[in-house]
């Protein structure tokens, strides 16, 4: 057997030293911009994320719902892939028509309803609808219905963006066009109209909205256009039905994909990384993994992969270790496979960028981990905790947590990702079904998450990813000074996190 010299280490077990903060080192210039697919020395990336965050391919996280709300915020989510291929194609659909605002639904209503039927309505429905009128007022004439695109929203939530969406146009005209939403776009433009197209589901513009004092604004009309932009989203594929699979999922508008399995060094993985890209050719951007060195990474680069996943068994549902006995520290594996990554750089000028997956616990490991090289971090735990995860909220005591099952779980019935060649039900669990504390929306929690992450970077004298990695200097923690770290010597008074 080989032996490696050296221990396999978690982040909790380093520490960054700060450098100098450079007075043009504020936390508002750091740019977390970041790859996801590879690109050549002096070439622009086909794909980057805002944010170095993309969520983990599971049923308890990511789902159409909260790709949403991560897109939003910058980062990417990939939506699972163990279930029915047109289930998730349409879970990719929804993400890439949702609009940010809002659309008519057809209510047939007659001229003569009033706000009273519409309220009736409303509550048949089960979600916040806004009547608009041909005079601007909601109790006369009514011409149609708006209605949020997104059902799963609570009804607080609903109503309160309603308001917001109905601020600026108080006072309402509406005018009844039917056009396509290009020829809507081309009047915006030529008559420099200050007014919100709101289209159906067939893209096909069905009502101007102007304000009525809009010969006053001065902003340009399409600032008000917030329904064009498309959300960015991933999907999780296997190594069995991906002939099936990918197609279904490039005709949903897939941004890219990425071949799931806990053990990805392995010669069925590249054989689906080769098929995908023989059919799509570089149209398609895929990633595999889970590897955790040098030899992993390099074989999944002559597959042609366009990105690499690391981590195998530092998963927080993950009993992979225990049960089989194979994994990698978490920080060790990235520390290896960043290193692959910049001597292949070097030698052919092309950047494969790397995702460090599973294992982060605090804040700080996602700055370790980018700092130790990994251009993107894929979390499960940290994300499941939010109102938008697909998983049920429930009360445990006196708390409420979200429940949190792993793809090695019998919950999940994902047998494709363990599977070797063999099988088709899962021998023995690789994960187990759990809970996690409930933490609240998804943006919230990042906004704290990347105040700190830009705060360390300032800390570190780096405000790119990039200039992290370069400038960064990590220490080795000894058990006794994490000790240290902590609040220590001191009686904690109630209430204190
Ligand atoms: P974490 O963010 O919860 O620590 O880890 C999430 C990662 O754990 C996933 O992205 C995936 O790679 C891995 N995972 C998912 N299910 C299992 C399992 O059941 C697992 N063993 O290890």
């Amino acid at each position: 057997a080989f032996y490696y010299k050296e221990v396999s280490r978690t982040f909790s077990e380093y520490l960054l030293v700060p450098n100098l903060t450079r007075k043009d080192c504020i936390p508002s210039k750091v740019n977390l911009k970041t790859p996801i697919a590879k690109f050549r020395k002096d070439e622009q990336p086909p794909i980057e994320i805002n944010i170095p965050f993309v969520s983990a391919i599971m049923q308890s996280v990511s789902d159409d719902n909260l790709a949403i709300a991560l897109s939003k915020c910058g980062g990417l989510s990939f939506i699972f892939g163990s279930q029915p291929i047109e289930e998730q194609a349409e879970m990719v659909s929804r993400v890439k028509n949702f609009k940010a605002g809002f659309v008519v639904s057809n209510a047939n209503l007659s001229p003569d309803q009033t706000l009273k039927d519409v309220v009736e309505l409303k509550s048949k429905l089960g979600h916040a609808t806004i009547a608009i009128t041909e005079d601007g007022t909601l109790n006369t004439k009514l011409v149609g219905i708006v209605t949020s695109r997104d059902y799963r929203m609570s009804r607080d939530s609903l109503d309160r963006k309603i308001k917001e969406f109905m601020t600026p146009f108080s006072k309402l005209i509406v005018s009844s066009i039917h056009t396509s939403l290009k020829e809507a776009n081309d009047i915006i433009w030529e008559h420099k109209l200050n007014c919100l197209p709101i289209i159906d589901d067939q893209q096909h513009l069905v009502y101007f909205v102007f304000r009525k004092d809009y010969e006053d604004h001065k902003e340009n009309p399409l600032q008000l256009l917030d329904s064009e932009k498309r959300y960015m989203v991933g999907a999780g594929i296997n190594t069995r039905d991906y002939k099936d699979r990918v197609p279904a999922l490039v005709k949903a508008g897939v941004d890219v994909l990425c071949v799931d399995s806990s053990d990805g060094f392995s010669e069925w993985q590249a054989e689906t990384i080769k098929y995908i890209k023989e059919e799509y050719k570089d149209t398609v951007k895929i990633g595999g993994g889970n590897v955790v060195d040098k030899e992993g990474f390099m074989y999944f680069v002559e597959a042609g992969a366009d990105f690499v996943k690391v981590g195998i068994g530092g998963g927080s549902i993950c009993i992979t270790r225990e049960t089989k006995g194979i994994g990698r520290g978490q920080a060790s594996a990235v520390i290896e496979v960043a290193q692959a990554r910049d001597d292949y750089f070097k030698e052919t000028g092309i950047y494969i960028p790397i995702c460090s997956d599973g294992g982060v616990v605090h804040d700080y490991h996602t700055v370790l981990a980018l700092a130790m090289g990994a251009d993107f971090i894929m979390m499960g735990r940290y994300f499941a905790r939010f109102d938008e995860s697909p998983a049920p909220k429930t009360k445990l005591g006196n708390n409420y947590v979200k429940e949190y099952w792993g793809e090695g779980s019998k919950r999940a019935r994902n047998w494709e990702r363990y599977d070797l060649g063999e099988g088709s039900n899962l021998k023995f669990e690789e994960g187990v079904d759990s809970y996690v504390p409930y933490a609240g929306k998804l943006k919230d929690n990042i906004d704290v998450t990347l105040s700190k992450i830009k705060s360390t970077m300032c800390s570190c004298g780096a405000i790119s990813i990039k200039e992290l990695q370069r400038v960064a200097r990590i220490t080795i923690v000894s058990s006794t000074s994490i000790v240290e770290g902590g609040a220590h010597d001191v009686i904690l008074k109630e209430n204190n996190y």
